[in-house]
């Protein structure tokens, strides 16, 4: 890797806690690996991956205040949850702070917490890799999930979004309009059945 690479992660481990920082690593390698299982570029895949939470850390008064100085829209969800606001920052900071210029890239940082209609391999390789890399607790169906992000990248998105309004239900916390659409489209998208 270039040293300008060494460099953004000498960045982004000031921007964030140690634990926060060992997830952030799992992420990026676990985005190399989908990457080079689906043929994709794997430099790309460990920027995005390096950089999806890079606003996760900014305690969340000062996340609504850094999107209202930045003219990010907040939606009443937002406003309630102010954590879902790190995707969107996060994707801002790349382009402004960290001086990413691929919408590739920063697609796959602003729709990692969400999903989102239509994502592109990168983006489903960021939103996968953040929930099943290594250093991940081991939420239920992990291990099926983990088998199931190298064999059929759609099947695996569909159900980690499945798991995971199951999982937000469970804990009463209101679902995001994002995380519902997006469940709605694979569902519909790949032709299932259930519920
Ligand atoms: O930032 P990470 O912890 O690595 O992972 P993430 O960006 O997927 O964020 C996970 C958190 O986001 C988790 O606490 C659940 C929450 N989340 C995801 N979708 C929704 C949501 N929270 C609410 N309230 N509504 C959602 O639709
Ligand atoms: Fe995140
Ligand atoms: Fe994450």
């Amino acid at each position: 890797m270039e040293s300008n690479f060494q460099e953004l992660k000498k960045m982004i481990q000031e921007e964030l806690d140690k634990e926060r920082y060992e997830h952030t690593l799992g992420v990026m390698y676990t985005s190399a690996a989908l990457a080079m299982c689906y043929g994709s570029d794997t430099e790309e895949a460990m920027t995005a991956g390096l950089l999806h939470d890079c606003a996760k850390c900014i305690p969340n008064a000062k996340k609504i205040k850094k999107c209202e100085q930045y003219h990010l829209d907040i939606s009443d969800v937002e406003y309630a949850n102010p954590s879902l606001l790190h995707a969107k920052l996060g994707a801002y900071l790349a382009v402004q702070k960290y001086q990413v210029k691929s919408e590739e890239i920063i697609n796959a940082i602003s729709s990692h917490t969400t999903g989102r209609p239509g994502m592109s391999l990168l983006e489903k390789i960021v939103y996968i890799a953040d929930y099943m890399e290594p250093g991940r607790v081991e939420l239920p169906n992990m291990k099926e999930v983990r088998k199931l992000a190298f064999h059929d990248i759609d099947e695996c998105l569909y159900r980690i979004l499945k798991d995971s309004l199951v999982y937000l239900a469970s804990k009463k916390l209101p679902i995001d309009p994002m995380t519902q659409k997006t469940y709605n489209y694979y569902k519909e998208n790949l032709g299932k059945q259930e519920e």
